[in-house]
C-alpha cells in the first residue's frame, strides 16, 4: 500500500470513537463553520480553508488528500520523539484503565506524577530537586511570576515584583505568558502586558550588531539588562526570564558571550534567573536542557512540549534549591495549582517519552552526529542568491531572505515588506511538501530530533528546491 492510499484511509477509516466520515471538503467546511484556530484571521481562513492532518510517521505527515510532508517544525516544536511512537500510545491507554485522573490537591498524588518528578530531577541538571506541573508552556509561565513572586514575599521584599523580558520573546498566550511575550501585535490587544513587566532588546546580531564582533555585542545586549535593573531600581527587580534561543521571534541565536553576561549580571544583583526551556529542553539544542549548551545555571526552568514529544499536553517548572527552600521552610500555602496538575495520564506518556529520548541516546545523537551535521549543510545554503545567513543551533534553524547581498552580512537589500518575502517562500515550501515556517523575512526549521544525516540531505534538497522556485517566482513577479 502506498502513502498516499494509506492516508486517505486515515480520513475514510478514522478512529473507532469518531461516527461518521469525512471528505476534505466537509471537514474544512464544519472548521469554518465551528472552529476559531490560534493566533488566525477567521476570515481569511475561512475564504482558503484549513489543511487537514490525518497521519504522522517518524519524521512526515500527511494530509487527508494524501500529501506527504517532511515535518521540519516538529509539529510546533515539539514531536522531539518523531510521530507513531506505538509505545507512548500504550502506555497512555494503559494509565487511562488504570487511573484515568485525579488530582494532586489534598494531600494526593499519583505514581506517574512521582515518578515523572524523579526522572525530570535526574534528567535536570545539579541544584534541580522539585517540580512544580502545570498543563501548557503559558500555564508554567504564570506560574513562574507566582512563584518568584512569592520567594521574594518570603524572604520579606514585598517590592521585588519587576519580572525583565525581552522583546521579541516568547513565553505563552494567557494573561501572563502574553505579557511576558515581548510580541507587540500581541501586547496591543488586550491591554498588555499587565503591570510588573518590562522589557529590553533581543540579541539580535544582523539586527544590532553592526560593527561589532558577534562576542562584543552579546556582552553589549547583556549590558541592556544592567541599564534597566538600575532604570527600574535593583530593589524591585524579582527575575529575568528569557529562552535560550528564541524560537517563535525566528530563531534568534545569541552570541556565546551573552548568556554567562546576563548571568553575572543576575548573580551581581541576586535576580532570579529563569530559563524558559518550553523549546530548548529536552534535547533541543543537544542538551537535556538550553541551559547546559550555554552553561548557565538558572534557578527555574520552564518546560513543556518536548517533554510528552507533544503526545499529551503537559507543562511545568523546575525549581531550583534556592527558590524551593524558601517556599518549603517559610511558605504555608502556597496558593496556586491547576486541576490539571500532576495529570497521571500526561505523566505517563513523559515518562516513556523520556524513556525513549534516553534508551535510545537521541540527545546525544544530535549534540555528535546530527547536529554538527545539519549546521554544516545549512549553513551551506548561504551560496543561495536569497540566503543571507543561515544559523543553526543543535536541531534549531533559521535563515534570512535577502533581495541582494553587500560585502558583509549587514550590507544586504530588503525585499520590500508588501512582498512579504518570507510567506512567498513558505507557500513554495509547503507546496512541495516540506513544513518551513516563515517569521518576517526568516525562514525557520526545528526537526523531530530522530532526524538522520540522510533526512537531512533529504530535507536540505528540498528547501534548496524550494529556494529556487521562490527565486524564480519573485524574478517573474519583478520584485
Ligand atoms: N514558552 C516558549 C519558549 C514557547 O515557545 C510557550 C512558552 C507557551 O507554551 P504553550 O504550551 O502555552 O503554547 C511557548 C510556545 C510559534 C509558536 O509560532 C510557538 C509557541 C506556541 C505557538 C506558536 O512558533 N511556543
Amino acid at each position: 500500500m502506498n502513502d498516499t492510499i494509506r492516508a486517505k484511509m486515515a480520513i475514510v477509516a478514522p478512529a473507532a470513537t469518531q461516527k461518521k466520515q469525512y471528505t476534505t471538503a466537509e471537514i474544512q467546511q464544519l472548521d469554518t463553520a465551528h472552529y476559531l484556530h490560534p493566533f488566525t484571521d477567521f476570515k481569511s481562513l475561512a475564504s482558503t480553508g484549513s489543511r487537514v492532518m490525518v497521519k504522522g510517521d517518524g519524521i512526515y505527515i500527511w494530509d487527508s488528500e494524501g500529501k506527504r510532508s517532511l515535518d521540519g517544525m516538529s509539529g510546533l516544536w515539539c514531536v522531539n520523539a518523531g510521530y507513531g511512537r506505538t509505545s507512548i500510545s500504550e502506555a497512555v491507554y494503559a494509565q487511562m484503565q488504570q487511573l484515568p485522573f485525579y488530582n494532586s490537591f489534598f494531600q494526593t498524588t499519583n505514581v506517574p506524577a512521582v515518578e515523572l518528578a524523579k526522572t525530570l530531577v535526574e534528567i535536570s541538571p545539579p541544584g534541580f530537586n522539585h517540580v512544580f506541573f502545570a498543563g501548557s508552556g503559558s500555564e508554567s509561565n504564570d506560574t513562574n511570576i507566582r512563584l518568584v513572586r512569592r520567594y521574594w514575599d518570603l524572604l520579606g521584599y514585598k517590592e521585588r515584583h519587576v519580572i525583565i523580558s525581552r522583546h521579541n520573546a516568547y513565553h505563552g498566550s494567557t494573561m501572563a505568558g502574553a505579557s511576558l511575550s515581548g510580541m507587540t501585535y500581541m501586547h496591543a490587544q488586550g491591554g498588555l502586558p499587565i503591570p510588573g513587566i518590562v522589557h529590553i532588546g533581543q540579541p539580535y546580531y544582523l539586527e544590532n550588531g553592526k560593527g561589532m564582533t558577534p562576542e562584543e555585542f552579546g556582552i553589549k545586549a547583556a549590558s541592556w539588562l544592567e541599564d534597566k535593573i538600575l532604570e527600574v531600581g535593583a530593589d524591585k527587580v524579582a527575575a529575568f526570564i528569557g529562552e535560550p534561543v528564541q524560537g517563535a521571534g525566528g530563531v534568534i541565536i545569541p552570541p556565546s558571550t551573552y548568556w554567562p553576561e546576563i548571568q553575572r549580571i543576575c548573580d551581581k544583583y541576586g535576580i532570579l534567573l529563569i530559563a524558559d526551556e518550553v523549546i530548548c529542553g529536552f534535547g533541543r539544542l543537544g542538551h537535556w536542557f538550553g541551559s547546559e549548551y550555554f552553561g548557565i545555571k538558572p534557578d527555574l526552568m520552564t518546560f513543556a512540549k518536548g517533554v510528552t514529544s507533544g503526545y499529551i499536553p503537559l507543562g511545568g517548572v523546575m525549581v531550583g534549591d534556592r527558590v524551593a527552600n524558601v517556599l518549603i521552610d517559610k511558605g504555608g500555602d502556597f496558593n496556586h495549582g491547576f486541576t490539571y496538575s500532576g495529570h497521571p495520564v500526561a505523566c505517563a506518556a513523559a515518562l516513556e517519552n523520556i524513556r525513549i529520548l534516553r534508551e535510545e541516546k537521541i540527545i546525544e545523537q544530535v549534540r555528535d552526529e546530527t547536529g554538527p551535521y545539519l549546521k554544516q549543510q545549512f549553513e551551506a545554503l548561504t551560496d543561495h542568491p536569497l540566503v543571507g545567513l543561515a544559523e543553526t543551533c543543535g536541531f534549531v534553524a533559521g535563515l534570512k531572505l535577502v533581495k541582494a547581498k553587500g560585502e558583509t552580512v549587514f550590507d544586504f537589500t530588503p525585499y520590500p515588506a508588501e512582498v512579504d518575502v518570507g510567506m512567498v517562500c513558505r507557500g513554495h515550501m509547503f507546496r512541495n511538501g516540506m513544513i518551513m515556517r516563515a517569521v518576517g523575512d526568516r525562514m525557520i526549521i526545528a526537526p523531530p530530533l530522530v532526524m538522520t544525516c540522510a533526512q537531512i540531505d533529504e530535507m536540505i534538497a528540498l528547501i534548496r528546491f524550494c529556494l529556487d522556485e521562490t527565486l524564480a517566482d519573485l524574478t517573474a513577479r519583478g520584485v
